[in-house]
């Protein structure tokens, strides 16, 4: 089977993210000769860095990345439109085409859907989202308005009546053999401060050991007070941050421009690593590694979930804060227990940021950071209850079967 995978980047990583991960997965698990169009290459290329953001088209991981010409208005790459203006081509359509997050098909890819005898089977690939209404449109049709043609809804989700969640072969493998081996070499507790001093003088204070913070969100008013705790804290903290992310937020606490990556920089307990943007396989074995991520948006809230380890998600901001609806919605599934305290102690944390209520943030941080060790047995139960469902492109190949 032919698949082509469309997206456009609205702003951010996300949308190449999610696409590239479903095109590797496609290539890589079910050998589909698979092509990403998308218009950023160079968005794509930050995150998979071994891709160049000049050619029209490249292939890597066995998948054809194509360039589609965003100024053109209809979008087709410059190769494709040589292609058509010298043979009066057009696209050649795949067998089953994925339209990323609704991100519209070229006007002359719709005619040569139009135009095969058997037009492909096109399916649209909705964000995430953890509300209940999901499940009753998951998988719907539409005929499109103008043309012979039909369009399938594919939703991901947290639930058996969803398209599921992006999860790879070998994923929670690869994730258990390196949290194994990173246990040994971290120790869980504090036995390292035990260890005493070079000259076997009895250990000076039994420290906490530094706790591992991953930072990837949004632009937060909340973070300066997160920071000044995390200074102010009685444990070392490390405080990973890629490249770019909370700038104004750093800038502004600690008074100075933000140095670029790579970088570290401690004030009092905190010590703020800047790092530069990695592989989206290196960025999953941070987050393994780490003792808390903060995630944002889709694709970094899901790979948190697989690392299963404390997280804290910022949805996407929308106007009227409509985001909010997004995060209560996830909270009632992941953490549904009202009087369990741990689960409370998360909710707060996370509604706070989200409201980006430093205050609140404050207050919630050291209840959060007291029921770690819940949180965490939490997020393994939670992380093995989802990889007990099948992955979103198991069944979006199983139905590619029965439709073609
Ligand atoms: O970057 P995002 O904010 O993307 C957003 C969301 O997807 C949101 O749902 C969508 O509406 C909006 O885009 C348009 O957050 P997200 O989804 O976590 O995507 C980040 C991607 O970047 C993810 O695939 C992980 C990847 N990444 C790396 O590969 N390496 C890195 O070093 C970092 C920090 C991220």
């Amino acid at each position: 089977m032919r698949w082509d995978v469309f997206c456009r980047v609205v702003d951010n990583y996300g949308d190449a993210g999610v696409c590239w991960r479903l095109a590797r997965q496609l290539a890589r698990e079910h050998g589909f000769d698979v092509t990403l169009w998308i218009d950023r290459v160079a968005t794509l290329a930050k995150i998979e860095p071994a891709i160049d953001p000049r050619p029209a088209r490249q292939v890597h991981r066995g998948v054809t990345v194509a360039a589609l010409d965003a100024r053109a208005g209809d979008a087709v790459t410059g190769a494709v439109r040589a292609a058509a203006d010298s043979a009066g081509a057009a696209f050649d359509p795949g067998d089953v085409v994925i339209e990323g997050f609704g991100c519209g098909l070229p006007a002359r890819y719709l005619d040569a859907m139009e135009a095969r005898k058997h037009p492909p089977l096109w399916i649209n690939l909705e964000y995430l989202s953890a509300e209940p209404w999901v499940d009753g449109v998951h998988g719907l049709a539409s005929r499109h308005p103008q043309r012979p043609l039909t369009r399938y809804f594919w939703f991901p989700g947290f639930t058996a009546k969803t398209g599921g969640l992006i999860r790879e072969a070998g994923l929670i493998e690869a994730r258990d053999a390196a949290q194994r081996e990173h246990s040994h070499a971290w120790p869980a507790s504090g036995e390292h401060a035990a260890a005493g001093r070079a000259d076997g003088a009895a250990p000076v204070s039994f420290a906490a050991p530094e706790l591992s913070i991953v930072l990837f969100c949004y632009a937060n008013r909340a973070l300066p007070a997160l920071f000044d705790l995390w200074a102010r804290g009685d444990r070392p903290m490390r405080c990973i941050v890629p490249e770019g992310i909370a700038s104004a937020e750093l800038a502004g606490w600690l008074g100075s421009a933000v140095p670029p990556a790579p970088r570290r920089l401690t004030r009092d307990r905190l010590t703020i690593e800047w790092r530069p943007f990695t592989s989206q396989d290196a960025f999953d074995r941070l987050l393994w590694a780490s003792d808390v991520n903060f995630v944002r948006g889709e694709d970094s809230f899901v790979r948190a979930q697989w690392a299963a380890k404390p997280f804290v998600w910022q949805p996407y901001p929308q106007e009227g804060r409509a985001q909010a609806a997004k995060l209560e919605a996830f909270l009632a599934r992941h953490l549904p227990d009202a009087s369990n305290p741990s689960q409370q102690a998360q909710r707060r944390l996370m509604r706070a940021f989200d409201a980006e209520d430093p205050a609140g943030v404050a207050r919630a941080w050291p209840g959060f950071h007291a029921a770690l060790e819940s949180a965490g047995a939490r997020a393994r139960e939670w992380a093995a209850t989802l990889a007990g469902e099948p992955d979103l492109v198991t069944q979006l190949v199983e139905f590619a079967r029965t439709k073609l």
